[in-house]
């Protein structure tokens, strides 16, 4: 059985929840990669020269929207074509942002974590569910395949 039409509505649904308070999740969001992982903050350009996580950093706010949408994205394509199809511009991009970041594989289960804790808190222990987090960590896992493929090929 692919992605159902119940397992995008849950991903959808819960997006829309995040969306009500974005600027709060998206700290929350880097905050806990940050907890599971401190040694990742010296990667990321606006935490470098700061001793505690910016609280009003548009950089990291668009950012973590961006993983969140695509994720979002990712939960449609698997339901409409069975697979994640990032655009070729936006995938070579983001690759080597990634490479030269100094990210490598192992940090993608990080960031995964990290995600499904800030929809788990966002949604509420009432709605989250084994299935809605099935939904949002199979979004992700075939977003974060296509891109440790492209940080794995080499040019
Ligand atoms: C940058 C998405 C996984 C660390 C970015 C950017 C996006 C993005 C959209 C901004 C690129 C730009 O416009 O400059 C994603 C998605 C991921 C993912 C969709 C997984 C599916 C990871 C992982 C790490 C990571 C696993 C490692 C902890 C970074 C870093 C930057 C970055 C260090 C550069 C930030 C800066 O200094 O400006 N990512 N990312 N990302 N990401 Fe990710
Ligand atoms: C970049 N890549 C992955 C996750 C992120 C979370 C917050 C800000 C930037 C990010």
């Amino acid at each position: 059985m692919g992605f159902t039409e119940k397992q995008e509505a849950l991903v959808k649904e819960s997006w829309e929840v995040l969306k009500q308070d974005i600027a709060l999740f998206s700290l929350r969001f880097f905050s806990l990669i940050l907890e599971i992982a401190p040694g990742a903050k010296n990667m990321f350009s606006f935490l470098r020269d700061s001793e505690e996580i910016p609280q009003n950093n548009p950089k990291l706010k668009a950012h973590a929207v961006k993983v969140f949408k695509m994720t979002c994205e990712s939960a449609i394509q698997l339901r409409e074509k069975g697979q994640v199809v990032v655009g070729e511009t936006t995938l070579k991009y983001l690759g080597a942002v990634h490479v030269n970041s100094g990210v490598i594989d192992p940090h993608f289960e990080v960031v995964k974590e990290a995600l499904l804790r800030t929809v788990e808190e966002a949604v509420g222990k009432d709605k989250w569910n084994e299935e809605m987090k099935g939904a949002w960590a199979e979004a992700y896992d075939q977003l974060a395949s296509a891109i440790k493929a492209e940080m794995n090929t080499n040019p």
